[in-house]
């Protein structure tokens, strides 16, 4: 049985990481991969800040607090299906499978960074806001046309609910019955836009129903509830019912990129109150009272996670440098970067 306690939706685990009444029991197994596939992000997203505070990453976009949304959701997911990330989804890009040292590479600016390998079906990260939303409308429908049974998975911020490649992304998913799920990580702010000034609906999951499509809401920070919405939500999918639009409720705990001060825009009282929500440490006490985390084994997950990004960091230092001719070898045409000597990518 699963307890109900988020507003009609599924919910495991309260604020303080107790395991809520008539919530199902997680499978210990499970529960601690989900453990450790959050703390391998986290303990990633600190090291790529002080990468860039060593100057050896131009800028960075951190994660932490939204782990419980981006891994809930990857650890949903069909190996066939495509996940399309933001530049804020590092953590869900490494639960699909992608290298580290890949995603290193992307925030140093190297032009082989952020390339997942063939069978990892990750898209490249999005920076501009909103515009992976029809991409992930059209291949969920390609799909569907060939009979590939892969479904898509995207996340996005409140502030690319904004945008018209939302309306266009969901109301064409909707139409075409695509094998999407559309999931907005909502951190409550687009950089210092707070969300009163994003949207006027008290929820973004209820923009679903001008779709015609199923929305809800669901507690962000309790990975085991995302996962099980999204998880509900690829079978309905799966099962040729169409697309869905999950509103995972979170907070990022950083700044908005290693540029901007969230001071200017947030209270300590509201960032203090968020961070007693935050999901790794809510699943840390859970696994911690179940008996299923010592303090050893804490420990030895940590260190586990820091020697696998030691390895991807040092790799993506040690990379060769980039060819200037790749500056134009993906954005100009074929001829045109030949004949000036430059390399041509296909
Ligand atoms: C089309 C577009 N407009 C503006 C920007 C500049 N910009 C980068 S991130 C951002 C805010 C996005 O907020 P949200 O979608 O809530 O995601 P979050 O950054 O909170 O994860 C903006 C406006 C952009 N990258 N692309």
């Amino acid at each position: 049985m699963v307890a109900f306690d988020f507003e009609g939706q599924p919910a495991f685990l309260d604020e303080g990481g107790h395991l809520l009444p008539g919530a199902r029991t997680p499978d210990p197994e499970f529960a601690l991969r989900l453990y450790r596939q959050m703390l391998l992000a986290r303990r990633l997203d600190i090291r790529c800040v002080n990468l860039q505070r060593q100057g050896r990453i131009g800028t960075y976009p951190p994660g932490a607090g939204q782990e419980g949304v981006q891994i809930g959701a990857a650890m949903a997911m069909a190996e066939a299906d495509w996940l399309f990330p933001t530049y804020r989804d590092g953590a869900a890009a490494a639960a699909r499978g992608q290298p580290l040292d890949s995603l290193v590479r992307y925030w140093m600016g190297h032009p082989r960074g952020g390339i997942a390998p063939e069978g990892v079906n990750v898209f490249p990260f999005s920076i501009p806001v909103g515009s992976h939303i029809p991409h992930a409308a059209g291949m969920a429908w390609a799909a569907r046309l060939r009979g590939d049974p892969a479904c898509a998975v995207c996340l996005f911020g409140d502030g690319a609910t904004s945008e018209g490649d939302f309306h266009e992304g969901l109301n064409f998913a909707a139409v075409m019955g695509a094998p999407a799920v559309f999931v907005c990580e909502n951190n409550g702010y687009a950089i210092s836009v707070p969300l009163s000034r994003q949207t006027a609906s008290a929820r973004i999951a209820a923009k679903a129903e001008g779709y015609g499509i199923p929305g809800l809401t669901v507690d962000g920070n309790d990975v085991l509830a995302v996962h099980a919405a999204v998880a509900d939500a690829l079978g309905r999918a799966r099962a040729g019912h169409g697309p869905t639009l999950v509103e995972a409720l979170t907070y990022r705990l950083g700044p908005h990129t290693t540029s901007d001060d969230p001071t200017r825009y947030r209270s300590a009282d509201e960032e203090s109150a968020a961070r007693a929500r935050e999901p790794l440490a809510r699943l840390a006490t859970y696994l911690a009272a179940a008996g299923l985390l010592s303090d050893e084994d804490r420990e030895r997950a940590e260190a586990e996670a820091d020697a696998r990004i030691e390895q991807a960091v040092q790799a993506a230092l040690g990379s060769e440098p980039p060819d200037p001719a790749d500056m134009t070898a993906f954005t100009v045409a074929a001829e045109a970067t030949e004949a000036k000597g430059g390399k041509a990518h296909a």
